[in-house]
């Protein structure tokens, strides 16, 4: 394999509330995640976010083992509720400095941070006060949150993600926000949050340009390709739909200020559409995104859906069995999805295709002529640490090295990517299997039940990507 550039960012990804525990430890308030995850202990026996993998406590240790790994970069979000713990007002001082003091460790070792400013952990206080991110309510708070933490942090961070993964929300709403009953039935309001949500990302991106010299600023977005499932001409228009539904309808808001209109068509048919206000527009074109940052894990397989079928979401699989995923995202009229025989899974059903990467890229480049950065990559897995202290996740190696290889290939067909960070740094709670499914190049010795110390171990992987950075790409 032939080098990657010489300013090519390598590094690894987590989330606040999956991450650092400590919820409620120095001033930091509750976030929704914090309730969710309660429920989803108390329900599935996954582990809460009271602890996770601590890293709040073990930061130092956490960065010398990405020196060691030879990261240049780390990507990772900030707590809303740590740092205002009510949402707004006050601020939480010591919130403040956990997060100086973990940017300037990551500096001092030579590490680039990549903040996210929003990842799914609204602080409890606003949906309690007005249903949070169901209410316009929201933008403001979060523009006044957004606009601390950027001036905070300016002279520090130079790459920021503004609110990760609108379609995942979108598609899962019930798991990344506290939903209140009353809005159940309505879907309507997906994607009226999502309207705010795309307020609010315009304002961050206003912001950094604002007040950070040189800063960079873009969404996070979870995005799978989607491919026809055969050559029928109703199950290719069934794909295009679904690229406009699922991914295109979010691109474009950031790329060229404008919801994707056959996508809004559908939408409106359906008594789905967003109520966007006078000047709404407006302040979105105004928010120029500099990147696209990709959360890529798999392709998807669409075909087509009469319109007898009943509209639903995408499923989840909480066992880790294959084929237990409950049910598939059905759009009736427009497209459903479907299980796309020709690729392998993960257990959890999730398609490997490496080759939808570099098809995701170069279409991604084609369409908007934007900068990329990988910001999520992984194979959820459970691993196994042996009496040793080994944890021989070959299966996580042939991953990465295949999505490494395309990217690889997209960079070398002119497609400009500035970073790759895999998921994740560490094992974390997963958003939807606890400590079942572990994503981490660095073990953490706890499981949903027995949070122990969380002690850190080397996974093999950990050792082969220290070989890949340290040869920018080179040694795979
Ligand atoms: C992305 C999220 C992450 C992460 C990852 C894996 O959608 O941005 O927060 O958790 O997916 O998902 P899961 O933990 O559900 O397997």
């Amino acid at each position: 394999m032939s080098r990657f550039p010489d300013d090519f960012l390598w590094g690894a990804s987590t989330s606040a509330y999956q991450c650092e525990g400590a919820s409620l430890e120095d001033g930091k308030g509750l976030s929704q995640q914090d309730v969710i995850n309660k429920q989803n202990h108390d329900i599935y026996g996954f582990a809460d976010a009271s602890v996770a993998s601590d890293h709040y406590h073990h930061y130092k240790e956490d960065i010398k083992l990405m020196k060691e790994m030879g990261f240049t970069a780390y990507r990772f979000s900030l707590s809303w509720s740590r740092i205002f713990p009510k949402g707004r007002g006050e601020v939480n001082q010591k919130g403040v400095a956990f997060y100086h003091n973990l940017i300037d460790e990551l500096k001092k070792n030579g590490i680039e941070p990549i903040v996210t400013i929003y990842h799914y952990d609204l602080p409890l206080q606003l949906v309690e006060e007005y249903d949070g991110w169901l209410n316009r309510k929201v933008v403001d708070d979060f523009a006044n949150y957004a606009r601390f933490v950027i001036n905070e942090y300016k002279d520090k961070v130079k790459y920021w993600t503004t609110i990760n993964e609108q379609g995942i929300i979108v598609q899962y709403w019930t798991k990344k926000c506290l939903i209140k009953d009353k809005y159940l039935k309505d879907d309507r309001w997906r994607y009226q949050l999502n309207h705010y949500m795309n307020l609010a990302h315009a304002i961050a991106c206003n912001l950094v340009h604002e007040i950070v010299p040189g800063g960079l600023v873009g969404s996070a977005t979870g995005y799978s390709p989607v491919y026809a499932h055969s050559s029928k001409p109703e199950d290719a228009l069934a794909a295009l739909h679904a690229n406009e539904l699922r991914n295109l309808y979010y691109t474009d808001i950031w790329f060229k200020g404008i919801y994707n209109e056959n996508a809004m068509a559908y939408l409106k048919s359906r008594g789905l559409a967003p109520e966007i206000a006078e000047g709404d527009m407006e302040l979105i074109k105004s928010g120029k995104s500099d990147f696209l940052a990709l959360n890529y894990y798999r392709s998807d397989c669409a075909e087509y859906a009469s319109n007898n079928e009943n509209e639903r979401f995408m499923g989840v699989n909480l066992t880790g069995e294959k084929g237990k995923t409950d049910g598939e995202e059905t759009h009736p009229g427009f497209y459903k999805m479907c299980k796309n025989e020709s690729l392998d899974t993960t257990e959890w059903d999730w398609s490997i295709d490496p080759i939808g990467l570099e098809y995701t890229l170069k279409d991604l480049y084609d369409r908007y002529r934007i900068p990329l950065m990988i910001t999520e990559n992984g194979i959820g897995a459970r691993d196994i640490l042996t009496n040793d202290g080994k944890i021989h996740d070959q299966y996580r190696i042939d991953y990465m090295k295949e999505h490494i290889k395309a990217i690889k290939r997209a960079i070398d067909s002119g497609v400009k990517v500035l970073a790759y960070c895999p998921w994740s740094m560490m094992d974390i709670l997963s958003t939807t299997n606890g400590y079942s499914k572990r994503y981490g190049l660095i073990y953490v010795d706890r499981t949903d039940k027995d949070i122990k110390e969380c002690k850190r171990y080397r996974k093999d992987s950990s050792y082969w990507y220290e070989k890949v950075i340290k040869s920018k790409g080179e040694e795979l």
